[in-house]
């Protein structure tokens, strides 16, 4: 069933406040990660809010889904989301990446409630979510295992032969969301290291494959939702997104990449947020 309208609009704002808060908890800390995190906001906010099986007082619970951001260097959207979710205080945010504090610049199993693995290491994340997968296939249990991939992660080759497990093993209880911004560090993916005919590549390897605009907040459910029900093999989302997302002037450009903006900046990107 598609969202009612009420839901689009409640995810709508929703997202304008994670937004929001990316900014802000970057200006904060002086650094941080805002342009991966703006285009992946409308993917993270529809999977924790509208499909993953969690206990926000209960981060352990072990039959919840797990959810793995294998490009870890997006805290700033993925801590606003488990914020807003109930899994920590929001006003926490504003400790972003302070020395002493739990939501460190790359996500922290060990000290973040609701953070499933540590990561910041890209390549990784898949294996994992293979491995959480298959141990529930072998328990009996339902729980779903999640991943988010940035399309420059896909450069590397662990990804791919994790890619090739998932299949073999027939784990349709794995979903990963590719976020294809088509930028990565520094320059457009395609400059440093093209990535190809990504529907091509995951179809081949095994996958359902779902292509889907990512910033649309329907569409992200609905592959969601699809992705549920395919049985026998995992689900690859392949989201088209734009880095930066939401404030002009980071939107499509590897400026923001990993780079906070000023107080002045901060004011401009807030006025493109209400
Ligand atoms: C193994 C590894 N190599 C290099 C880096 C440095 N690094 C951090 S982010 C990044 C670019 C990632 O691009 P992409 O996956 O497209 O992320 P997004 O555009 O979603 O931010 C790189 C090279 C890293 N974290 N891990
Ligand atoms: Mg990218």
């Amino acid at each position: 069933m598609a969202l009612s309208r009420e839901k689009l609009a409640h995810y709508q704002e929703l997202s304008k406040t994670i937004r929001r808060h990316i900014v802000k908890m970057t200006n904060h800390a002086g650094s941080g990660h805002p342009g991966g995190s703006l285009s992946a906001t409308e993917l993270l906010t529809v999977l924790f809010f509208e499909h993953m099986n969690v206990d926000p007082k209960n981060p352990q619970w072990a039959d919840r889904d797990c959810f793995f951001l294998s490009k870890g260097h997006c805290t700033p959207v993925y801590y606003s989301v488990l914020a807003e979710k109930g899994f920590f205080p929001v006003e926490e945010l504003m400790t972003f990446r302070d020395v002493d504090g739990r939501l460190h610049g790359h996500p922290c199993s060990e000290h973040c409630p609701g953070v499933d693995i540590s990561s910041g290491s890209l390549g990784q994340g898949l294996s994992v979510a293979n491995g959480v997968a298959l141990a529930a296939k072998l328990d009996g249990s339902n729980r779903r295992s999640y991943v988010m991939i940035g399309d420059g992660e896909l450069q590397e080759g662990q990804v791919w032969e994790a890619a090739m497990t998932t299949p073999h093993y027939k784990l349709d209880n794995v979903c990963a969301i590719i976020d294809w911004n088509k930028i990565q560090l520094d320059d457009y993916v395609d400059n440093v290291k093209g990535v190809g005919d990504l529907v091509g590549k995951w179809k081949s390897f095994g996958w359902h494959v779902i292509e889907i605009d990512g910033h649309e907040l329907d569409q992200v459910d609905d592959a969601l939702r699809q992705a549920k029900e395919v049985k026998g093999k995992p689900t690859a989302i392949l989201a088209h997104t734009i880095k930066g997302k939401g404030i002009s002037f980071m939107e499509n450009t590897h400026k923001w990449h990993g780079l906070a903006p000023s107080s002045e900046e901060l004011e401009f990107a807030l006025k493109e947020l209400v």
